[in-house]
């Protein structure tokens, strides 16, 4: 803080102090404080902030979320940044598709508003953001409230306590930038946006509350799970259209029971969903929720007991114009043109897409493959990076487990066979299976290019084995993929979890040879001939539904995207590879 009586001395303080970050890096806003909003009526918090981009964290070091509001006249002290007035953006949003200058700003950024909120006395207030990329800072009327780390999970906080007043401001900082020991860490092939990027919300409880609602399939019927945050006697669960209407009993803030209950079976092709109700007291959720088996058997996926082909294309959260923001209509659009492709499973790589993606899966029909992003290189052996992919794959699971669009948790992707790495990540297909054990988890695994082999100690210890080739591509000979599976005999299933080339449709790209459309058109082609000689693949996931911007592609069919889409960046305009890949899976839908 600017503080009036020693200014000078607190300066020049600051300035010396490299460790201003460390009582703000309590990474207290974590998977334990989300909140279930299912059915719960939010106040928005979408629209203008003001808005300071901070490269040096002087905000941190200086303590501007101590500056209480006053006008300039009144301030016995020079400011160098005011809070409360000045440069807005809008929330959601991501500040480099918001002013050219900011457009490779990695740093922090201060957002500040005032909270006008009427809290009914005995009520309880809770902020909830839905992504902020990547660590978060809250601040409250001055007082730091915690931080969250991981770029793509939601997070919530309570403010009951600490919203005294009429004027309550409230200041998040928001930093991404790329450092070693954050998940993902600085090298990545997708752009790294910055900001409030999804829905910020209110949301008032009353004192005793439904914490988190968990709803499965189980084999006697319906499991439930019901947290509830206060004093407590019973729970009560519903779903009305199987005559479910149950009154459980609280033990330790838990609600847990198996309810007799045969629904109908949740299928892309049938897509059931049943709406369920959880109630403590006065406060009640709501969910829509599908019942569904997954399974593995040998080198099988099962769904409902039958056996699956994954007929699948990868997707990254990107937009031309938005950046990260996601809308509504904009994942129709995905989900329509997976449509046409005849796709019955989408790979949400390589983080926790919005929310709504699995919701809008689970009522249209499509299988997700969800994921986190223990991408590439990852300080291993550093354990609070351990603790922050912990932490974000329970954030996920948490959050997305009521959706039975989602079959599989991916552990990472692409990341060097060492053994701090097996331990990392076969501590997170342990977790996955303790959190959710309904569901299958899978990773993407190495091949050996020279033994071609899969060889990869994890894939040992996940059940869907992603391999990311990319014959035509990175790789010139695609029988090599008939010789994998010979020499690997997989003992579980195989899903080619990326494969792909680039297709620059532009007026600079060229006609033929790498970077052409016909090129790409051709390396489907070939894919395709040989996926038909490849007993041992489950599914397919190409690489990808639309080109996506990132820093590290600048060559001349590039210029700052991988074109590696079926579409175009603008997401309307098909590449000729696009239905080379819609026949084959009408072929595919024709025979199965
Ligand atoms: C990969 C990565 C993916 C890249 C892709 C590519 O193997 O998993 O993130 O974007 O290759 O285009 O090189």
């Amino acid at each position: 803080m600017l503080e009036r009586s020693d200014l000078a001395a607190n300066a020049l303080f600051s300035l010396h102090d490299e460790d201003y970050d460390r009582p703000f890096n309590l990474q207290n806003l974590n998977a334990d404080t989300m909140l279930f909003t299912g059915g719960r009526q939010g106040i928005s918090l979408n629209g203008d902030w003001n808005f300071c981009v901070d490269l040096l964290d002087t905000g941190l070091r200086q303590k501007w979320y101590a500056m209480a509001p006053m006008p300039p006249g009144e301030r016995g002290e020079p400011w160098d940044y005011d809070p409360y007035d000045g440069e807005t953006i809008p929330v959601p949003s991501c500040w480099q598709m918001q002013k050219e200058r900011w457009y490779f700003f990695e740093g922090s950024a201060w957002y500040t508003r005032k909270l006008t909120h009427d809290l009914t006395p005995g009520n309880r207030l809770f902020l909830r953001v839905g992504a902020a990329q990547y660590d978060c800072k809250v601040f409250l009327n001055g007082q730091f409230l915690g931080n969250h780390y991981g770029g793509s999970t939601p997070f919530c906080v309570e403010l009951t306590e600490a919203l005294t007043g009429d004027d309550a401001w409230l200041m998040l900082c928001v930093n991404n930038r790329r450092t070693r020991d954050r998940v993902p860490m600085q090298n990545t092939d997708w752009f790294n946006y910055g900001g409030l990027y999804r829905e910020v919300e209110l949301f008032e409880t009353p004192a005793t509350l439904v914490r988190d609602l968990s709803v499965s399939l189980d084999d006697g019927g319906i499991r439930v799970r019901i947290a509830v945050d206060g004093p407590a006697e019973t729970a009560h669960f519903r779903v009305p259209e199987l005559g479910v209407d149950a009154v459980i009993p609280v033990c330790d803030g838990l609600a847990e029971d198996v309810l007799p209950a045969t629904p109908d079976l949740w299928s892309p092709e049938t897509p059931r969903l049943y709406d369920v109700t959880a109630s403590v007291g006065r406060d009640e959720v709501r969910d829509r929720v599908g019942f569904r088996r997954i399974e593995r058997r040998g080198t099988q996926i099962l769904l409902n007991s039958a056996p699956l082909f994954l007929r699948g294309i990868s997707v990254h959260e990107d937009d031309e114009a938005l950046g990260k923001v996601t809308s509504e209509a904009d994942l129709r659009r995905r989900f329509d043109h997976a449509r046409e492709l005849g796709c019955n499973f989408l790979r949400l790589a390589h983080y926790p897409h919005h929310e709504m993606a699995a919701k809008l899966a689970d009522e249209m029909g499509f299988m997700i493959w969800a994921e986190i992003p223990v991408y590439w290189a990852i300080d291993f052996d550093n354990p609070a990076t351990r603790r922050d992919a912990e932490n974000q794959l329970r954030e996920l699971i948490r959050r997305d487990r009521n959706r039975a669009s989602v079959i599989i948790w991916s552990v990472g992707n692409e990341n060097p066979d060492t053994d701090a790495r097996l331990d990392f990540m076969t501590g997170l297909a342990d977790l996955a299976r303790a959190e959710d054990p309904t569901r299958l988890t899978a990773a993407a695994c190495l091949i050996n290019h020279e033994t071609l082999r899969i060889e990869d100690r994890l894939s040992d210890h996940i059940d869907v084995i992603g391999i990311n080739e990319y014959y035509g591509w990175y790789e010139e000979n695609f029988e090599d993929l008939v010789q994998i599976g010979a020499n690997s005999r997989p003992d579980r299933p195989v899903v080619i979890s990326e494969t792909g080339a680039d297709g620059d449709h532009t007026d600079h790209g060229p006609k033929t040879g790498l970077f052409s459309l016909a090129y790409q058109a051709e390396v489907y082609e070939k894919q395709i001939e040989v996926l038909r000689r490849l007993d041992y693949i489950r599914g397919i996931s190409p690489w990808i539904l639309y080109d996506f911007r990132v820093e590290r592609r600048q060559g001349v069919f590039q210029r700052g995207f991988n074109r590696k889409g079926l579409i175009a960046a603008d997401k309307q305009t098909k590449k000729p590879a696009f239905q080379i890949l819609a026949d084959f899976y009408a072929e595919l839908r024709g025979a199965g």
